[in-house]
C-alpha cells in the first residue's frame, strides 16, 4: 500500500463533508519515543512517551488539521485561503495551500514570530501581512475578512482543522494499546487540547481504549485560562502561545476539567530549563512552547499534585527547534573561539 496521510488513514473517523479533496503531504505517523532518561530526571517509576509532532512535513502538529481544512476548502472550489497566526499555522497553511494551488494570505504580530516559521510562510508563497499589533488583533481581522469576501478561513475555528487534529490522539491511542493515564501539552489557541479531547472521546467510544488526564499548559505572560480573564498584553518566550484570547478557550477548559485534569502556567525559565533538559537528555529538540507541556509535568511532580509512580504520560511536542534557531542564542551554552593550535584545543577537550 503506497503511505497516505491522516485523512486516507483515518478519514473514516473525522466528519469531513463528501466534497472533500485530499490534499497531503504524508503528514501524521509521528513517532511516539520513550523518554526514560529524562523521565528518571523527573521521577521514579513513571513511563513517559514524547509524541514528537516537531516531525510532521512542515515541523508542527499544525499540518494535521490543516490537510484537512484545505481539502476540505479545495473541494468546494476555494480560491483563497486566510489565516492569523503565532508562525506555524502560517507555515503550515502556505504550504497545504500551494500544493492545492491556491492563493495563502497570513497575519501575523509584527516582530513575534521565529525564524523558521516566516521564512517557511515565505518560501511556500504565502502573502505575509506583519500586523502591528498581537495574535488576537489579527485573528479579530481574519474573521471579518472571511464575513465579507469568499475567503475560506483555516485557524483553528475552521471545525475541519479540529476533525484532522484529532489524528493525533487515535495514533497515540493505536501506539500505546490504550489512552496514556495523563496527556501534555502546550496552551495556545486552544485548538489542540480541544482537538486532543474530542479524539480520545471518539476512540473511547468505538473501542474501549480509556480516557487520560489533560494537563494543558500557558505560558505565565500568556495564561489566560489561568487567570479566568483575557489578557491583553500576553508576553511569552514562547511565542507560539503568546495569545491572550484563546478562540476555544471555553472548550478546553471544559476538557480539562471533564477529563480530571487541570490547565496550568508555567514561566519561562521553567520552559527554557526544560527545552534544554529535553534536548539533552534525549537528543529531541523542540521549540519552546513544545517543551511547555513537559515544563508543566515538571512542576505538578516538583509540587506533589501529580504523583507519577506506575503512570504512563505522554508529552506533545507540537513544534520542531529548528522553528526557532534564536533562542539558542539566549538559553544555551555557546560555541568557543579557539585559535588552530593543537595545544590550545587539547587544553580545552581533555579538562575533566
Ligand atoms: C508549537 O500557529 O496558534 O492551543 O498560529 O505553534 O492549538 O493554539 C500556534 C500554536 C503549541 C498551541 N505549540 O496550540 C499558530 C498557533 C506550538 C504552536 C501551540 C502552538 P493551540
Amino acid at each position: 500500500m503506497l503511505p497516505g496521510g491522516v485523512l486516507a488513514r483515518y478519514g473514516h473517523l473525522l466528519n469531513l463533508p463528501p466534497h472533500t479533496q485530499p490534499v497531503t503531504l504524508l503528514e501524521g505517523g509521528t513517532p511516539l519515543i520513550p523518554a526514560p532518561r529524562l523521565a528518571r530526571e523527573l521521577a521514579e517509576g513513571m513511563s513517559l512517551w514524547i509524541k514528537y509532532e516537531g516531525l510532521n512535513p512542515t515541523g508542527s502538529f499544525k499540518d494535521r488539521g490543516m490537510t484537512a481544512a484545505i481539502s476540505e476548502a479545495a473541494g468546494r472550489g476555494a480560491r483563497t485561503v486566510i489565516c492569523a497566526s503565532t508562525g506555524n499555522t502560517a507555515a503550515s497553511a502556505a504550504a497545504y495551500a500551494a500544493r492545492a494551488g491556491m492563493k495563502c494570505i497570513v497575519l501575523i504580530p509584527e516582530g513575534k514570530v521565529a525564524l523558521g516559521k516566516l521564512a517557511g510562510a515565505l518560501a511556500y508563497g504565502a502573502t505575509v501581512v506583519q500586523i502591528e499589533g498581537s495574535f488576537d488583533d489579527a485573528l479579530h481581522l481574519v474573521v471579518e475578512v472571511t464575513r465579507k469576501y469568499p475567503i475560506a478561513l483555516v485557524n483553528s475555528l475552521n471545525p475541519y482543522r479540529i476533525e484532522g487534529q484529532k489524528t493525533a490522539a487515535f495514533e497515540i491511542c493505536d501506539d500505546l494499546g490504550t489512552a496514556p493515564d495523563w496527556l501534555c501539552l502546550p496552551v495556545g489557541n486552544a485548538g489542540n487540547i480541544t482537538a486532543y479531547w474530542a479524539g480520545f472521546r471518539q476512540y473511547h467510544e468505538r473501542q474501549g481504549t480509556g480516557l487520560p488526564r489533560l494537563l494543558g499548559v500557558q505560558a505565565a505572560g500568556a495564561a489566560p485560562l489561568v487567570l479566568g480573564h483575557p489578557v491583553d498584553r500576553p508576553e511569552t518566550v514562547a511565542t507560539a502561545i503568546r495569545i491572550g484570547r484563546p478562540a476555544r478557550g471555553e472548550e478546553a477548559l471544559q476538557a480539562a476539567a471533564e477529563s480530571g485534569g487541570r490547565i496550568i502556567a508555567v514561566t519561562d525559565e521553567e520552559i527554557l530549563r526544560m527545552q534544554r533538559l529535553l534536548a539533552q537528555t534525549e537528543g529531541i529538540w523542540v521549540e519552546p512552547a513544545s517543551a511547555a507541556g513537559l515544563a508543566g509535568l515538571a512542576a505538578e511532580i516538583a509540587a506533589g499534585r501529580l504523583r507519577p509512580r506506575g503512570q504512563r504520560i505522554v508529552a506533545v511536542c507540537t513544534g520542531h527547534g529548528l522553528k526557532d534557531p534564536d533562542i539558542v542564542s539566549r538559553s544555551f551554552v555557546q560555541p568557543l573561539v579557539l585559535p588552530p593550535r593543537l595545544d590550545v584545543l587539547e587544553e580545552v577537550i581533555l579538562k575533566p
